[in-house]
């Protein structure tokens, strides 16, 4: 095959081009979205990061999201203990608190967006066989030693530990039905 010459690769660059930018999300849909994962009295005064970038200085100590994981589209607004465990997360590094860390996700994780329940690092959550995706819940992280008698089984139907033997281990507290 010749390669493509440059008329051809503009013609082609503007066929594209329509779809890509309907599809894209605005940065204000995004914040809409990390909003919508708390109540507004807590989100409207939150500061908003959008691809890693504070887009709104908020003034109560929440931080709202809008995905969990780069693209995931489950939102999430966090007090500053999660931010915290959110960080070493993503930097594989330890953690641990003496106190209790809140967040809300109530907008639950859209379709193919949930992860293994051991382990944030699974190389393809959902292949995993504890793959869990929950609806809208409530994430708690609290001292280690307050999770004893917890479940970390997500078929219950109640409560239950995530990431229970990593430094991440928090309560996931479903909130509705789905
Ligand atoms: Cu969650």
């Amino acid at each position: 095959m010749k390669p493509l010459n440059t008329l051809t690769k503009l013609v082609l660059l503007c066929a594209l081009l329509p779809a890509s930018l309907v599809a894209e999300e605005t940065t204000e849909d995004k914040i809409a979205r990390a909003k919508s994962a708390a109540p507004a009295h807590i989100s409207n005064d939150a500061t908003i990061i959008v691809d890693g970038e504070v887009v709104v200085e908020g003034s109560n100590g929440w931080t709202c999201l809008p995905d969990t994981m780069p693209g995931d589209k489950a939102p999430m607004c966090n007090d500053a203990v999660w931010m915290q465990m959110l960080g070493a997360v993503g930097s594989q590094a330890d953690f641990t608190t003496d106190r209790i860390g809140i967040s809300y996700m109530l907008q639950g994780e859209p379709e193919g967006s949930g992860v293994s329940n051991s382990t944030p690092y699974h190389a393809n959550h959902i292949e995993a066989e504890d793959y869990v995706q929950t609806g809208p819940h409530l994430m708690i992280v609290v001292p280690k030693e307050m999770l004893e008698g917890i479940t970390d089984d997500p078929s219950q139907g109640g409560p239950f530990v995530m990431w229970k033997d990593t430094p991440y281990a928090h309560i996931m507290i479903p909130v509705t039905d789905d």
